[in-house]
Order: structure tokens, then C-alpha cells, then sequence
């Protein structure tokens, strides 16, 4: 900007005559009397030599106001440069190298640094590490991850969430599963998961050979096969194969293991006995089946790009991301907010939505708080019998509603 500014003077001042003022005497000048004071810059950098002091009206070619450059034969040495490890006194304040770069602390030993630590220095500090993306400083199970394999991190903290009865399971950045509240001394198996879902007492992902894996309280055997999609009930499960059909296994009575035949892309088992289920096929359609007293399991007119099973009733979100729902309203469970939505997910009586902004809304059965969730912004969330967790969009989750087994304390 100096150099423009100078150029400025040049053309307003300027060398030719002041022909419109005519107490001007000193036609070579063309001044109105007073003179600065210049100084070169020799390196282009906009800061002057102190040393090459000149009078004149408008600033000289190669010339600038200023008068701090320590080095104007270095254009990357001036009073504004950052003053990094190079032995030089780049930015002429007398002292050398205190920009340094800057070190990150690891207080989780995770190998990522938290970045509102920053230290600036040469050597890296004792404890301290290059690294400054850790989302979650105190959790070592929390870190940047690379969910498209494409070798950059494009996510930090959990990365799925399940609320079951009374007890809550997430995959962790490493893709591990950890389950606290009443089920925590069933432990998932250590192999990295995707698709997390929870009944009331058993929890299903699917793993890195796509098969169906169960834990918790009344896990049953899961179905086998290569699956893309998974559902849990309280004693069964169901999920998608890569062929698109459903397949269902577990100890159940009525029905809620006589899936429809066709092709599928989506897939949601109420997570209570008495359990019912829905899926959406490639048009959107919603076909359910299993118990019904409500109707539950009939199948709703329009379009879905997401449905959940609740109790005794499901809600859906049609192709605007507007909240349908059908059977059972006693709770008010049927009866959604308005607005447009991106997630849902349901239980016995209740459900809570993410909505297009990231605000959650939850409606139905109040007993402990679950429909009343946090403020902020959220990219996921699950419900329980009467808790809710979400992802929060710094990769912590936030859960609320009932505590009595530590199923809201999250690790
Ligand atoms: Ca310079
Ligand atoms: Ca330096
Ligand atoms: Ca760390
Ligand atoms: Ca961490």
C-alpha cells in the first residue's frame, strides 16, 4: 500500500508548476510551502532506510514515509515480519527469532496437539508436538479422522451414536465402540464398527468384513451375510444385505422376523419388545411389519428419505425434510414439530429430530427431561427410554433426560 500511497502524492503534488496558486513562487518545486521528509526503499518492502533522509514536496521515486527498516536490503526483514527461526532479526524489534513456530500441548497423549495451545519457539518445547488439530484434549479416543480414506482428516471426535434402553454406546475416531449406563459390562468387540444402532438391551454395528455383530444384555445371534445397513430390536436384528434384501434373526413372537421380500435401502426396528419394523426402497416407499396395535405397520402414502420406529408409531421425513408420522399419538408421539430436518430417531413414546440448521427438537413422552434437549449445533442423534444423546458438531456428544445408570455421563 506505501508505495501506492506515494505514487499518490507524486500525482496530486507532482513536478509540474502550480499554475492555479499564485502565492506560489517556487515553480520548480510546485510545494505550497511545506517540505517532508523521505526515505529510501531500496528493498521494495515499504519501509524506509532511517539513514537516507531526503526534503522534498511529494516522495522521490524509490521513496517512502517510513523510517524502520533495519535491513533495506532484505525485503523480508521490517518492523511487520514474523520473526521465525532464522537466525535474523526479522522484524527490527532487536530481538531474534521470538516468533519461533509453534508447538501444540498433548495432555491426552493422543499424538495431536490442542490448538489453543500454541507456543512459539525454535526447538519444540518439552511435552510439546508440531500437531495443533485435537478436538478433544482431555479424551485420547477423540482426534481427527479420515472417514473417506483419502488421507486427510475430515472429522474430529465420535462418529456414531446409539442410545438403547438405559445405556448408550459410540464409535469412537478409531471406529471403536464404547457403551456406558446400565449395559457397560457388556463390552462391544474391539474390531473397528460403522453403523451403530441400539435396541433396549442389545447393540449392533456393522464391521470391516460388512457382517453384523450384537452385544449387550439379550443379544441374540445376528443374521449373517455382507450387509450395508443394520437395525436392532430389544432381542433381534435385522439388516440390509448387499443385495438389497432384508434379512432378520433373533427370539421374537410376532412377527417382527417376517421381513418383506424386494430390494432396500434403509432399515429401523423399534427398540422395545412387541417390536415392529420399516424399511425404504429405492423409490422411497416405506413398507413395515411385526407387532401391531396401533397400526404401526401400515404403510404410509409418499416419499421418504428416512424413517424411525417408535413404539407403537414411526415418523419419517419426506423428500423436503418435513417430519410424517403414523399410529399411536397418545404421548403426542405422532404429532412432530414443523420445519425441515435432516436426522430422526424414535423410541417408546418420544423422538428427537436434527434439524436444517443443526437445533435439535424433541416431542412425545416427558418424564426426565428427554424431550427437552441442549441448545447448539448437531449432526446426529439417537434416543433412549427416556434419554437422548446427540454429535455435536465439535465431535462431542451431549446427552440428556434420564441419568439413573450413567447412561447421559458421557466418557
Ligand atoms: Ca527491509
Ligand atoms: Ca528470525
Ligand atoms: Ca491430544
Ligand atoms: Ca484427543
Amino acid at each position: 500500500m506505501r508505495p501506492f500511497f506515494a505514487l499518490a502524492l507524486l500525482v496530486a503534488c507532482g513536478t509540474q508548476p502550480d499554475t492555479t496558486d499564485t502565492s506560489d513562487t517556487s515553480a520548480d518545486t510546485g510545494c505550497d510551502g511545506a517540505l517532508s521528509t523521505w526515505y529510501a526503499d531500496a528493498d521494495g518492502d515499504s519501509f524506509g532506510d532511517p539513514a537516507t533522509a531526503q526534503e522534498a514536496c511529494g516522495a522521490p521515486t524509490g521513496t517512502v514515509a517510513d523510517a524502520t527498516d533495519c535491513d533495506d536490503a532484505d525485503g523480508a526483514v521490517h518492523p511487520t515480519a514474523v520473526d521465525g527461526c532464522d537466525s535474523v532479526d526479522n522484524d527490527c524489534d532487536g530481538a531474534t527469532d521470538e516468533d519461533g513456530t509453534s508447538w501444540f500441548a498433548d495432555l491426552d497423549g493422543d499424538g495431536f496437539g490442542d490448538p489453543a495451545s500454541a507456543q512459539a519457539a525454535c526447538e519444540a518445547p518439552e511435552g510439546r508436538i508440531a500437531d495443533g488439530t485435537d478436538c478433544d484434549d482431555t479424551r485420547e479416543w477423540l482426534h481427527p479422522y479420515d472417514a473417506d480414506g483419502d488421507g486427510t482428516a475430515d472429522g474430529c471426535g465420535y462418529r456414531g451414536v446409539a442410545a438403547g434402553g438405559y445405556w448408550t454406546c459410540a464409535t469412537d475416531s478409531d471406529q471403536l465402540a464404547r457403551c456406558w449406563g446400565r449395559n457397560a459390562s457388556y463390552l462391544p468387540p474391539a474390531v473397528p464398527l460403522t453403523h451403530l444402532v441400539g435396541g433396549d438391551g442389545n447393540a449392533c454395528a456393522i464391521d470391516a468384513d460388512q457382517a453384523i455383530q450384537c452385544w449387550g444384555n439379550s443379544a441374540r445371534v445376528p443374521p449373517t451375510g455382507t450387509f450395508v445397513a443394520v437395525s436392532a430390536g430389544d432381542t433381534y436384528s435385522c439388516g440390509i444385505t448387499t443385495a438389497g434384501a432384508i434379512v432378520c434373526a433373533g427370539d421374537v413372537a410376532n412377527g417382527e422376523t417376517d421381513a418383506p421380500a424386494g430390494r432396500f435401502t434403509a432399515i429401523t426396528t423399534y427398540k422395545g419388545s412387541y417390536g415392529h419394523s420399516c424399511a425404504i426402497d429405492p423409490d422411497g416407499a416405506v413398507d413395515c411389519w411385526g407387532f401391531d396395535n396401533a397400526g404401526q405397520t401400515a404403510s404410509p402414502d409418499g416419499s421418504f428419505t428416512a424413517v424411525s420406529a417408535g413404539g407403537a408409531n414411526n415418523c419419517g421425513l419426506d423428500g423436503g425434510g418435513n417430519i410424517k408420522c403414523w399410529g399411536d399419538d397418545f404421548y403426542g408421539q405422532s404429532t412432530p414439530p414443523t420445519g425441515t430436518f435432516v436426522a430422526l430417531d424414535l423410541s417408546g413414546g418420544f423422538g428427537c429430530a436434527v434439524g436444517s440448521a443443526g437445533d435439535l427438537q424433541c416431542w412425545g413422552r416427558e418424564t426426565t427431561g428427554q424431550t427437552i434437549p441442549p441448545a447448539g449445533t448437531f449432526t446426529a442423534v439417537s434416543v433412549g427410554s427416556e434419554h437422548a444423546c446427540a454429535i455435536d458438531t465439535s465431535g462431542g456428544i451431549q446427552c440428556w433426560g434420564s441419568d439413573i445408570f450413567g447412561q447421559s455421563a458421557v466418557p
